[in-house]
C-alpha cells in the first residue's frame, strides 16, 4: 500500500486530494495543527479511529513553522508522495501576517524539502514532493499566462510562494529530488473557505435567498480569474507525481470571469438579481491588485493529459446549491430558537 503525506489535510485541497489517493487505495497521513478547537470538518467523512483495522487516514499533529517536528514525522511515516499544500493562503490576510506567511508559505516548502533530502537520502526512500505553487506568482504579468511567463507577484503571499517555487527548482537540480511544482489558478468548490470571494458570494446568495441576510459586501469587481473546480484540480497534482520524469505544470481552464461575473451568475441562479443587494466596501481592496489571471495549460494537457471536468457554469451552479441547501438549514435552526456562528462572515 503506497503511503501519502498531506499538509494542509485540513483545507479545501486537502480533502479533495484525500479522497482521490483513499480511492485510489493510499495510506493517507495528514499534518493537523493544534488548536483549541478541533477544525477537521472537511475530512470528518474520510476518518475513522485509528484502533479500527481499516482505518487508512491518520492525523499527526504538526506545523510548517517547525523543522524538527516535520522531520520527525518523515521519519516515522516514510511516505512515497508528500504533498504541501499547507499555507496561510489568504492574499489580503498576507498583508497584514507579511512574515508569517513568508515563514509558513514560504519557508515552510524548504523546511520539508530539506527534511526530505535528509530521511530520504538516509533512509534510501527517494520520497516524491509536490508543491502547491500558486497563479499568484505572475500577478502583474499580462494574460495568458503559462510556464514561460516571467514571475510578478503583488503580495506577501505571492513573494513567498515564488520562494517556493524556487526552492522545490532548485531541490530538483541540485539534488536529484522528484519535485513538482503544480502552478495551479483559482480551483474553488462548495468547500471553499467562506472569506474567499467565490464562497462569500455562494452564502451570500444562499444566506439573502432565506431572509437571513440583507446585502453582500465586496470589494473589487472587476478583477478577472480563472476558475476551475477542486475536485478536478487534486487529480492533476497525483498526476503530476506518477510520470517518469519531475518537472513543472500550469493547471488552468484557460477561461477567465470577472468578479461581477461571478456574482451576477451566481444571483441568477437564485432568481435575483445581483445589483440589488452587492455593494462596495474599500476594507477589501488589496494594497496592490491582481487584475487579470488566464491560464495557458496547453502544455499540460500534452505532457499530462490533464484536462478539467467541470465548466463554469457547473462550478457555479454547485456552490449555490450547496450554499442555498446550508442557508436553508440555517433557518430551520434559527427558527427552532438557536443561534448560529457566523464564524467570522464578512470578515474579509
Ligand atoms: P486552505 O486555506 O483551504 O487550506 C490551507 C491549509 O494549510 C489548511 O489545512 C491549514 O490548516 C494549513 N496550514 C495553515 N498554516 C499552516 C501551518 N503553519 N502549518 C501547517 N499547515 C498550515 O487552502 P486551499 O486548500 O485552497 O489551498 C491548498 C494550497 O494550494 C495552499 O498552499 C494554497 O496557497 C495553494 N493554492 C490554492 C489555490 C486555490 O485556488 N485554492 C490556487 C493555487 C495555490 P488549518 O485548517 O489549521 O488552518
Ligand atoms: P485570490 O482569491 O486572491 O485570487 O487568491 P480571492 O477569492 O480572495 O480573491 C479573488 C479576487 O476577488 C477580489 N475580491 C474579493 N476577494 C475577497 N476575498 N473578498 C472580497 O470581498 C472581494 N471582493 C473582490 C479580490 O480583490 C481578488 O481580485 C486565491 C487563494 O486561494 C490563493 O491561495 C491562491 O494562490 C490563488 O487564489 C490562486
Amino acid at each position: 500500500m503506497k503511503k501519502a503525506l498531506i499538509t494542509g489535510i485540513t483545507g479545501q485541497d486537502g480533502s479533495y486530494l484525500s479522497e482521490l489517493l483513499l480511492d485510489k487505495g493510499y495510506e493517507v497521513h495528514g499534518v493537523i495543527r493544534r488548536a483549541s478547537t478541533f477544525n477537521t470538518e472537511r475530512i470528518d467523512h474520510l476518518y475513522n479511529d485509528p484502533h479500527d483495522p481499516d482505518a487508512r487516514l491518520f492525523l499527526h499533529y504538526g506545523d510548517l513553522a517547525d523543522a524538527s517536528g516535520i522531520r520527525a514525522l518523515l521519519e516515522k511515516v516514510q511516505p512515497e508522495e508528500v504533498y504541501n499544500l499547507g499555507a496561510q493562503s489568504h492574499v489580503k490576510v498576507s498583508y497584514d501576517q507579511a512574515e508569517y506567511t513568508a515563514d509558513v508559505t514560504g519557508l515552510g516548502a524548504l523546511r520539508l524539502l530539506e527534511a526530505i533530502r535528509d530521511v530520504g537520502g538516509r533512509t534510501g526512500n527517494p520520497m516524491r514532493f509536490y508543491q502547491a505553487s500558486s497563479s499568484e506568482m505572475f500577478g502583474a504579468a499580462p494574460p495568458p499566462q503559462g510556464l514561460n511567463t516571467p514571475f510578478h507577484p503583488r503580495s506577501p503571499y505571492a513573494v513567498a510562494k515564488v520562494y517556493a517555487y524556487w526552492q522545490t527548482v532548485n531541490h530538483r537540480e541540485a539534488y536529484d529530488l522528484y519535485a513538482c511544482n503544480g502552478i495551479l489558478f483559482n480551483h474553488e468548490s462548495p468547500r471553499r473557505g467562506e472569506t474567499f470571494v467565490t464562497r462569500k458570494i455562494t452564502r451570500a446568495v444562499g444566506r439573502i435567498k432565506m431572509g437571513l441576510q440583507r446585502k453582500l459586501y465586496l470589494g473589487n469587481l472587476e478583477a478577472k480569474r480563472d476558475w476551475g473546480h477542486a475536485r478536478d484540480y487534486v487529480e492533476a497534482m497525483w498526476m503530476m507525481l506518477q510520470q517518469d520524469a519531475p518537472r513543472d505544470y500550469c493547471i488552468a481552464t484557460g477561461e477567465a470571469y470577472s468578479v461581477r461575473e461571478f456574482a451576477d451568475r451566481a444571483f441568477a441562479l437564485a432568481g435575483l438579481r445581483a445589483e440589488d443587494y452587492v455593494e462596495i466596501d474599500p476594507r477589501y481592496f488589496r494594497p496592490a491588485e491582481v487584475d487579470y489571471l488566464l491560464g495557458d495549460a496547453t502544455e499540460t494537457r500534452e505532457k499530462l493529459g490533464w484536462t478539467p471536468k467541470t465548466s463554469f457554469e457547473e462550478l457555479v451552479r454547485e456552490m449555490v446549491d450547496h450554499d442555498l441547501e446550508l442557508a436553508r438549514q440555517e433557518r430551520t435552526l434559527r427558527e427552532a430558537g438557536h443561534s448560529v456562528a457566523l464564524k467570522g462572515m464578512g470578515a474579509f
